[in-house]
């Protein structure tokens, strides 16, 4: 597949954050970055090419942020289907980079994820969970939206909780500081998931077997990364690195995994030799009486002459596979059989409403199906215009 039809999109301040610290790679010139947000100032930020900004909700926000208000960031994407469905025509994956816990990502990606599903493009959607110091609420919701609206309808999501940065820094390390060098970690694992997704792989970590470790399964994922020099050194070099990686969480979080990846990057002349030396240490770091899925993949890249750039993602499963259609249950119909059942014309039964007491719109999940709330009007979701006749 030639990587300009993977586009890679920055959603949301956090998601431009990471994507400017991905500009800086010299292999991010060979994917197609986009960056969407109602934010100006986020767009301006992110180090994408001002022809590929979308900027959402322009009437709505007027350049401003959502205020962590997720509905108004569903909002804000609602009208934006036409240019989303030109944007991404001729892409085969879409890769989302953005942080869970604010308005406009957390509203609006299923919106974009809805798009993308209806245009038969691949997606895998890369999100940080809020600190804990952010607010029960925040990650509660968060995980929700994951559960509800990103894992029906994504290829794969994977999900690394912020707090994850605290456990390998420095108590005393800024907060500005700590934000950057996740945002450089993130943006150094965007690539990795870019090159697998990507099929230019030498041997193993195809795009199926990375999928299916993460397809409609609700998780939480550590990523660890280290950039080496190629040499007699480079692989234990890279594991030291690998190991004390701030989004890792330490060497533990490889044993307490239910699946993990580790994916390589040399350069042309990477040799299979060193290719194999690295991913043997990688598949010995992992406890052998542990039984978890072990994906093990490498792959060349002239941008990575004379370096090795190894990635792990610890993959840990919360609960069963999510079906891949829209949480049912609370809002789904469920059949009243008490006195017709097997009657094909059988009355359909209201189901139990949640009691909502500030009003209709306000505060409720919104229902989602296939990346459309339908509390939107109909009219509002097809962007149909009313004549007035005036
Ligand atoms: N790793 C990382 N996480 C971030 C960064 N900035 C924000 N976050 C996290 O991402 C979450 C969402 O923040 P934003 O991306 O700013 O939110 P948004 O989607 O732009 O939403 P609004 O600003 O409300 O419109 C926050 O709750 C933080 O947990 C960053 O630079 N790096
Ligand atoms: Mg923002």
């Amino acid at each position: 597949m030639s990587e300009n039809r993977i586009a890679i999109m920055a959603v949301g301040g956090a998601g431009c954050r990471i994507i400017q610290k991905f500009t800086a790679l010299d292999a991010a010139k060979k994917f197609r970055l986009l960056a969407l947000d109602s934010d100006i100032e986020a767009l301006r930020n992110s180090g994408v090419p001002e022809e590929n900004w979308i900027q959402a909700g322009r009437l709505l926000r007027s350049g401003r942020g959502c205020g962590g208000d997720l509905i108004a960031g569903q909002q804000a994407l609602a009208n934006e289907r036409k240019l989303l469905n030109t944007v991404l025509s001729g892409t085969d994956v879409l890769i989302i980079v953005a942080g869970l816990g604010g308005g406009l990502a957390t509203g609006g990606l299923p919106v974009i994820l809805g798009v993308a599903a209806k245009m038969h493009i691949t997606t895998a959607v890369l999100v940080t969970l809020p600190f804990a110091m952010e607010g029960f609420q925040r990650r509660q919701i968060s995980d929700e939206k994951i559960k509800n609206d990103l894992l029906p309808i994504a290829d794969a999501v994977i999900a690394l909780p912020n707090d994850l940065l605290f456990s390998a820094m420095e108590a005393e390390t800024p907060v500005a500081e700590a934000f950057a060098k996740s945002d450089e970690e993130i943006s150094r694992s965007l690539f990795a998931v870019a090159t697998v997704l990507g099929g230019a792989n030498l041997f193993n970590a195809d795009f199926a077997a990375f999928t299916g470790v993460l397809k409609r399964r609700h998780s939480l994922c550590a990523l660890g990364t280290a950039m080496v020099t190629d040499g007699d050194e480079a692989a234990s070099a890279a594991m030291d690195e690998l190991l004390a990686s701030p989004l890792l969480g330490g060497p533990e979080t490889l044993d307490n995994a239910d699946a993990v990846t580790f994916s390589l990057i040399g350069g042309p002349e990477l040799s299979m030799g060193r290719a194999r030396a690295v991913l043997d240490l990688c598949s010995r770091q992992i406890n052998p009486d542990f039984e978890k899925k072990i994906l093990l993949g490498a792959a060349a890249d002239t941008d990575f002459s004379g370096r090795i750039q190894l990635t792990a993602l610890a993959v840990r499963y919360l609960d069963n596979p999510v079906k891949s259609e829209p949480a049912a249950g609370k809002y789904s119909f469920r059949r009243n059989n008490a006195s017709r059942s097997g009657d094909s014309g059988e009355q359909l039964a209201l189901p139990n409403l949640d009691i909502v007491e500030k009003g209709i719109m306000e505060n409720t999940t919104p229902i989602m199906l296939d990346g459309e709330d339908l509390d939107v009007p109909t009219f509002i979701r097809r962007g149909l215009v009313i004549e007035t006749g005036k």
